[in-house]
């Protein structure tokens, strides 16, 4: 007889390109793995708030302080549109908050290293924004419908959040000599955690295989890292900027840029906890979260309270 609520048949769809709904028949392990991704991704977006929140004060014009304001406030709703699409899955937004405080989850690397002075926010919308577009361009066809809806709305705003970045690294490197060298010390300090951003080599990555069974990636790793080298260092190029790694070089017969070692030492060090920011970052967010509970508070109050009347004149 023919099952729909087997794991073959849902193989089947996924082998066919078609989306896994919220209300579909899927395997445990697909739903777990979709909630660690996806609940990792929504933490990354917000506490990736914090390195250019830091700026808002001190951005150099009114008009680069309303663009900064514009790309952070987007990137609070990706959180919002990802705990979202992770909450039809079965866990609710305070479990996950929950595991991001307790550290049980993750979130980006990259978010662990501090923003120096405004280069830094001309190397994170370039280069870190730049990095997450790769990956999330690659992740709109991913096999889950919510996540892939949420990353197709997501792009559309990441590609704005790239020029930012890239239009002021372009400004500073057409003024003085300090603004060039303050443009190549964030390019410097930026571009091998940006590399990271991708996680480990394919071969060191444990969960590609079901990733990509599952068809939640749809490139790996390294193929999406290799995108990104190949496309930023002709935009480095054009601006005047080094690549701060000594073994970029064209490869011809393979059409793509090699580059040397990624550090993965201090990867896993920062991953585990024991980045430059690790703490601040995560203190930041409970203290906040704490001090916004009365807000929530209030919120669930007007809720019932609105229920209730809805109910009575039913
Ligand atoms: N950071 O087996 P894999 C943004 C962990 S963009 C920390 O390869 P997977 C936009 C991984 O979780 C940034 N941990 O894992 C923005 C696993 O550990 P676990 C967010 C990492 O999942 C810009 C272990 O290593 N984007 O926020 C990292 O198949 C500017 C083994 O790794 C996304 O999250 C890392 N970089 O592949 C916002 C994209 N890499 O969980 C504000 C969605 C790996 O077992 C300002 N996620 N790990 O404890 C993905 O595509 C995938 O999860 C990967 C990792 C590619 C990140």
């Amino acid at each position: 007889m023919h099952n729909e609520h087997t794991d073959s048949h849902f193989q089947k769809r996924i082998d066919d390109g078609e989306h896994i709904e919220p209300k579909d028949y899927m395997p445990d392990g697909y739903r777990k793995h979709l909630i660690r991704q996806m609940s990792q991704h929504a933490h990354s977006e917000v506490i990736g708030m914090q390195p250019e929140g830091n700026w808002i004060t001190r951005a150099p014009s009114l008009r680069a302080k309303q663009i900064l304001l514009a790309k952070i406030q987007d990137e609070g709703g990706h959180g919002l549109y990802l705990y979202s699409a992770a909450e039809t899955l079965g866990i609710s937004r305070a479990e996950m908050i929950e595991q991001l405080h307790t550290g049980k989850a993750k979130y980006s690397n990259i978010f662990n290293y501090p923003a120096l002075n405004w280069a830094d926010i001309g190397a994170i919308g370039w280069l870190v924004d730049g990095a997450a577009i790769v990956n999330q361009v690659s992740l709109q066809r991913t096999s889950f419908g919510p996540y892939s809806r949420a990353m197709v709305r997501i792009c559309k705003e990441e590609s704005f959040h790239q020029r930012q970045g890239y239009e002021i690294m372009a400004r500073m490197m057409k003024g003085t000599k300090d603004q060039q060298a303050m443009a190549q010390d964030a390019m410097n300090r930026w571009w091998w955690p940006a590399l990271m951003m991708f996680g480990p080599h394919d071969i060191d990555s444990p969960h590609s295989g079901d990733a990509v069974k599952w068809k939640i990636k749809r490139e790996s790793n390294d193929t999406l890292r290799q995108k990104f080298i190949d496309k930023t260092v002709q935009q480095a190029e054009l601006i005047g900027l080094v690549m701060p790694d000594k073994d970029i070089k064209w490869n011809e017969s393979k059409g793509h840029y090699d580059h040397g070692k990624i550090d993965w030492d201090e990867f896993h060090r920062v991953i585990k906890g024991n980045g430059p920011c690790n703490k601040q970052r995560l203190d930041h967010h409970i203290n906040y979260f704490n001090e916004g509970a009365w807000v929530r508070d209030a919120a669930e109050a007007y809720k019932i309270k609105h229920l209730k009347e809805e109910l009575v004149i039913a």
